[in-house]
């Protein structure tokens, strides 16, 4: 095999972030630097040869170049065989199933979910384990370590290869199987739920869906699952033909980037009972009833505590797990279901020692991902079949789901409020007297309310003992509410801070008061404590959801 040795040099600020290195297409596009990151990779798996490696990503402008650039190394690096998406193609979750379904050593996603495309936007890569979920900080760490001293990236001499026709071919002497993206993931989902019974939903009069896959990857995955196997009517997905820029969007589902599918079903006149929408990378999911949107925390927490209804979880949930900053909706359904919960840090990456060890079966966020132990990843569509199944179970409307579930636990009222693009000193500034304050805030008053604890949030994974420090700044008050300051992992431009705000309210009279009214005091008193707008100059914030 004819292998190529390159001379590269360490590029600065190549170190993954919440969910692997992000950076502006311009930057990733340049001579040498996707390639030093991709050996530092691939320098850290001394194991790695003859082993089978899974490659895909979101479709995103630049995609296609990565792939082919990635293959040519893979095939230097010694792997025995690549297996990659058609054209590319591997949605996160999609991803993290086949690479556990062909027992594959491990994976590449090239993706930045969330974050814009096209060529003035942004690009991403990461490296999941074996057992199909990201690795973890340690991983991560050796290779940004590895990323400052590189010298040198290996290739092997060979042209791009078809990535349009399924089946096997090489490069260099290496095979690569081209693999549909689709089949393994609609396959594993299909297994876990009442496919008959979504159907019949799905074919019901009084029930329509919209799925808006905003130009991002699921639109193959959705049409494949929703329309294809389960019948629902043909447009019931819409922006489902994943573009390179997605449209010029903002493939986030929130209610700010998704407003088109909120306003639909708040319009009597659109007939839709039930929306859903999916991130660049289709891990994520935002669930809207009619004129009623979800609040993510209480989505994961209605999962769980509907376990029962879904073929695949009927028989018990081993234990959940949250982020920090999600609400503890979460925790009050464990509670009463007997099982633990566990509080992890921001990003699925903490959730996979848990989830292999057996200790959770449901993990979520609040950022609208949720997920189970069938991959290693979070999984939009699995959370829309999810909710599928429990309408279909329960006959009921979404908001009715939701607001018998508030009446049973209490409601969590929660938002979180992005503050986007700051200037980084400033950021840096308004944490470091966060930081500063700290020590003395537990116990004093502030705003006429007494603060219990003030800490900054430290996890230590209760099945390898590792330590992370420094995962988000926790303000909690006597009553038990929180608010909670993080900076953003996943942002390319400045900085991004996000506030979280979370108050009980067990009163079923006052359930009907919006989140915003019912956190106005808290949010006052974060702006006391932290001084955002005072600092930043924002007198709102860019996103609530
Ligand atoms: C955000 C979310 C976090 C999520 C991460 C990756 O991270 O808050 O919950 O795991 O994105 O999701 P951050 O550091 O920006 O808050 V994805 O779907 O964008 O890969
Ligand atoms: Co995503």
């Amino acid at each position: 095999m004819n292998v190529i040795s390159v001379v590269t040099k360490p590029f600065p600020g190549q170190k993954p972030g919440t969910s692997g290195l992000r950076k502006k297409v311009k930057l990733f596009s340049q001579p040498g630097y996707l390639e030093s990151f991709v050996q530092s990779i691939f320098d850290n798996l001394p194991d790695r040869q003859g082993k089978t490696l899974v490659l895909g990503g979101d479709g995103r402008y630049f995609n296609d170049v990565a792939i082919q650039i990635i293959l040519r190394m893979a095939a230097a690096a010694g792997f025995g065989r690549v297996l990659v998406g058609q054209n590319g193609i591997l949605s996160t979750p999609a991803a993290s199933a086949v690479i556990r379904k062909r027992g594959a050593f491990g994976g590449i996603i090239l993706s930045a979910s969330h974050n814009p495309g096209g060529a003035d936007g942004d690009f991403g890569i990461k490296y999941n384990l074996g057992n199909g979920g990201p690795a973890n900080e340690g991983f991560t760490d050796a290779v940004y370590q590895r990323t400052q001293d590189i010298s040198v990236y290996r290739q092997v001499a060979a042209e791009d290869i078809d990535l349009g026709r399924l089946g096997e071919t090489r490069i260099g002497e290496m095979p690569v199987s081209v693999i549909d993206p689709v089949a393994d993931y609609a396959a594993l989902l299909e297994s876990l739920f009442d496919f008959g019974r979504i159907a019949n939903l799905l074919a019901r009069p009084g029930f329509r869906m919209r799925f808006d896959a905003m130009h991002a990857v699921n639109g193959p995955y959705a049409h494949a699952i929703l329309e294809d196997r389960l019948g629902a009517p043909a447009g019931t997905v819409v922006n489902g033909t994943p573009l390179p820029d997605f449209g010029g969007g903002h493939p986030d589902p929130n209610p700010v980037y998704a407003a088109d599918l909120v306003a639909a079903l708040a319009d009597p006149k659109s007939g839709l009972s039930f929306g859903a929408a999916s991130d660049g990378d289709g891990d994520r999911n935002m669930i809207v009833g009619r004129g009623f949107i979800v609040s993510p925390s209480d989505s994961l927490a209605v999962l769980a505590a509907n376990h029962q209804l879904i073929p695949a979880y009927a028989l018990g949930l081993a234990g959940v797990a949250r982020s920090m900053p999600t609400s503890c909706a979460l925790d009050r359904v464990a509670a009463e279901l007997g099982i633990a919960c566990y509080e992890t840090p921001t990003g699925w990456k903490y959730f996979g020692n848990l989830l292999d060890a057996g200790k959770a079966t449901l993990c979520g966020e609040e950022s609208a991902g949720t997920g189970s132990n069938h991959v290693r990843e979070k999984d939009g569509l699995w959370a829309v079949l999810y909710w599928l199944n429990i309408v279909a179970v329960r006959e009921q409307p979404v908001e009715q789901i939701v607001r018998e579930h508030w009446r049973r636990f209490g409601r969590n009222v929660y938002a979180r409020h992005d503050y986007e693009g700051l200037q980084t000193a400033q950021a840096e500034t308004l944490f470091a007297e966060l930081r500063q304050k700290l020590p003395a805030l537990a116990g004093s008053i502030v705003a006429g309310t007494r603060i219990k604890a003030a800490d900054d949030f430290c996890y230590i994974d209760p099945v390898d003992g590792s330590r992370s420090e420094r995962q988000g700044v926790r303000v909690i008050l006597e009553d038990g509410s929180r608010i909670v300051f993080r900076m953003s992992g996943t942002g390319t431009e400045g900085a991004t801070v996000r506030l979280y705000l979370e108050r009980y309210e067990p009163d079923p009279a006052r359930h009907e008061i919006p989140a915003g009214e019912a956190l106005v005091s808290l949010a006052a008193l974060a702006e006391k404590v932290a001084r955002i707008a005072e600092i930043s100059g924002r007198k709102v914030p860019d996103v609530i959801s």
